[in-house]
C-alpha cells in the first residue's frame, strides 16, 4: 500500500520561510543546483513550497514515465504568472504557450501541421541552409579582417543573430538580413528584449507578480517594457508580411513561411495567429542560441571528438551529394552531440506537469492537480541514469535501447516544445557548415558553469576562437 502524500520528504510547510532561505541562497540564479542538493538531501522525489510555488520534484526515467502517462488530454505545464499576467494587463491574447484546455488544443493541432511536422523540412532546410552559409561567410570575413588567420570572441551575440534570422526566416519566408554588418537597430532592440523578459521572470516564479504589480517593483516595470519591446517588432513584421499578402495577386510555387501558411489556411483567427507566432519568433532566440553555444564549448574542448564529427560531416556530404535534406539524415553523431548539451545544459531546467489523475510515484500517492517536476538539469547528471554523466560523449545515444525517457530536452508529448523542428534543424545545418569550414578551439582553464535566468546560460562569456581549416 502507497504511503500518503503527505509524507514526501521535503520542506513544504512554510513556503515563506522558505523562500528567504531560497533567496539567501541566491536560489533565483541557483535554481538547478539547489534541486540537484534536494536530490541528494531527500532522494528521488521531493515535496517543496518556496513563496507560492508548490511542487513535487522527481528525477527518475521511469518515474517520468509515470508522469507522462497522467498528464491527461490537455496537458497543461507550470502557469508562468508574469508572462500571463503581462498579456491580461495589455489585453493581449495568450498563444499556443500560454493557452489551456480545448482552446490549447486547436491552436496546438493547426499549428503542428505547419510547425513541428517532418513534412514541413523540406520547406525550412533550404531557407535555414542559407543562414548557415551567410553565418560562415560572416565568419570568414571577421577573420581576414582581423589580420590573425582566426577569430576570438565571445560568439553569443553572434549566435542570437543567427538563431534570430533562421527563426525569422522560417516564419515569414524572408530574410531580416542580420548577417550583414549593419543591422537594423530594432532587430538588435528585439533580441535585448528576450533577454531581459526572460531574466526578470525567475523571481516573479516565487513572488506573485500582481503584489510587485502594486508596489511598483522594478522588476515588473522592466518584465512589460521587455514584452512591449518584444510585441513591438514581432507586429512590425507579421503587418509586413499581412500587407505583402493582401497585395500579391497570383499563387505563386514557392513556400511563404509558417505566419502566410497560417493566413491562407484561414483556420484560425488572425488575433490567435499574432499570439502564437509571436512566441515562436520570442522563443526561437535564446533557446537555440545557447545550446549552439554551449556545443561549440563542448567540441573546443574535445578536439578528437571535433575531427570524429567533422568525418561524419564529410562523409554525410560526399554521400548525399549536396542534398541538405538528405545528409541530415546521415549524421548521427551530430544529433547525439546536440543531445549531449542539452543532457548537461539544457535549456529548461525541469518539465512539469499538473496531473490529470492520481499517480503513484516512489510508493508514495499523489493526488490529481499536483504540480509534478522532473528535474532534468538533475537526471542528465544524475550518475544512475547516465554512465560517467561528467563526460561529454555524443556517442551515448547511439546505442538507442538506452533512450527511455532520457532525451527529454524538447519536453514530451502533444504539449512538447513546438519549435523542436526548427531547432533541430537549424542547430545540425549550423554544425554541418562549421565543422566544415572551421577547427573550435578555446582558451585554457575556464570552466564555464550554468546560471538560471528561468532558461540556463552560461555564467561568464564562453571565449572561443575559430580558425579556417
Ligand atoms: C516549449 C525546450 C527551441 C517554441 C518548450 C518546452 C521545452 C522547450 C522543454 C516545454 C515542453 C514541455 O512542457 O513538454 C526548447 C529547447 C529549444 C527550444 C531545448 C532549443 C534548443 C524553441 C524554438 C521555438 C520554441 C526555436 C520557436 C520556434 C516553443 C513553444 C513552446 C515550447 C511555442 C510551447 C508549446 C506548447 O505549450 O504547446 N520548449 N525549445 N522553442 N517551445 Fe521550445
Ligand atoms: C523555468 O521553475 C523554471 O522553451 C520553472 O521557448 C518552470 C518552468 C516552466 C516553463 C518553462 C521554463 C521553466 C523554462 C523556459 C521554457 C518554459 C516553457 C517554454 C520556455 C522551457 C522550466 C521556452 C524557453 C520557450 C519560451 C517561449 C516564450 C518566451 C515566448
Amino acid at each position: 500500500i502507497a504511503r500518503p502524500f503527505s509524507e514526501i520528504p521535503g520542506l513544504w510547510k512554510n513556503g515563506v520561510v522558505n523562500l528567504y532561505n531560497f533567496w539567501k541562497l541566491d536560489g533565483f540564479r541557483n535554481l538547478h543546483r539547489i534541486m540537484l542538493q534536494n536530490f541528494n538531501t531527500f532522494g528521488p522525489i521531493y515535496r517543496e513550497k518556496i513563496g507560492y510555488y508548490e511542487s513535487v520534484n522527481i528525477i527518475k526515467p521511469e518515474d517520468a514515465a509515470i508522469l507522462f502517462k497522467a498528464e491527461g488530454h490537455y496537458p497543461k505545464r507550470l502557469k508562468v504568472e508574469a508572462w500571463t499576467s503581462y498579456r491580461d494587463y495589455r489585453n493581449r491574447k495568450y498563444g499556443v504557450l500560454l493557452k489551456n484546455g480545448e482552446d490549447w488544443r486547436t491552436n496546438r493541432v493547426i499549428l503542428n501541421k505547419e510547425v513541428i511536422s517532418l513534412k514541413m523540412l523540406e520547406n525550412f532546410v533550404p531557407l535555414l541552409d542559407d543562414v548557415g552559409l551567410d553565418f560562415v561567410a560572416r565568419v570568414h570575413k571577421k577573420i581576414k579582417r582581423s589580420g590573425q588567420n582566426k577569430w576570438t570572441t565571445d560568439l553569443s551575440q553572434e549566435l542570437f543573430k543567427y538563431a534570430l534570422e533562421s527563426v525569422s526566416s522560417v516564419l515569414y519566408g524572408e530574410r531580416l538580413g542580420l548577417m550583414l554588418d549593419y543591422i537594423d537597430p530594432e532587430a538588435q532592440r528585439f533580441i535585448d528584449c528576450i533577454t531581459l523578459m526572460f531574466k526578470t521572470t525567475s523571481p516573479m516564479l516565487y513572488i506573485p507578480p500582481a503584489l510587485l504589480r502594486q508596489v511598483g517593483a522594478k522588476v515588473w516595470r522592466d518584465h512589460v517594457e521587455a514584452w512591449d519591446g518584444i510585441f513591438n517588432q514581432a507586429d512590425r513584421c507579421i503587418q509586413n508580411i499581412y500587407r505583402q499578402l493582401r497585395q500579391e495577386t497570383g499563387t505563386s510555387k514557392e513556400y511563404p513561411g509558417v505566419l502566410a501558411s497560417l493566413l491562407l489556411l484561414d483556420r484560425l483567427s488572425i488575433e490567435d495567429i499574432k499570439a502564437s507566432v509571436t512566441e515562436l519568433m520570442a522563443g526561437g532566440v535564446d533557446t537555440t542560441s545557447i545550446t549552439l553555444l554551449w556545443t561549440l564549448y563542448e567540441l573546443a574542448r574535445h578536439p578528437n571528438l571535433q575531427e570524429d564529427l567533422r568525418a561524419e560531416v564529410a562523409a554525410a556530404r560526399a554521400a548525399s551529394q549536396g542534398d541538405m535534406l538528405d545528409m541530415l539524415k546521415r549524421i548521427p553523431l551530430v544529433k547525439g552531440a546536440l543531445k549531449e548539451t542539452l543532457r548537461l545544459h539544457p535549456v529548461a531546467v525541469s518539465l512539469q506537469r499538473y496531473i490529470a489523475e492520481d499517480i503513484i510515484i516512489q510508493n508514495y500517492h499523489i493526488p490529481a492537480g499536483t504540480l509534478v517536476q522532473l528535474g532534468l538539469y538533475a537526471m542528465g547528471r544524475d550518475p544512475k541514469v547516465f554512465f560517467r554523466p561528467e563526460q561529454y560523449q555524443p556517442s551515448r545515444w547511439l546505442r538507442t535501447e538506452t533512450q527511455y525517457f532520457r532525451s527529454l530536452g524538447f519536453g514530451f508529448g502533444p504539449r512538447q516544445c513546438l519549435g523542436r523542428r526548427i531547432a533541430e534543424t537549424e542547430m545540425q545545418i549550423f554544425l554541418i557548415h562549421m565543422l566544415e569550414n572551421f577547427r573550435i578551439e578555446k582558451q585554457r582553464n575556464v570552466d564555464v558553469q550554468s546560471t538560471f535566468e528561468l532558461i540556463l546560460l552560461p555564467d561568464k562569456p564562453v571565449i572561443l576562437t575559430l580558425k579556417p581549416l
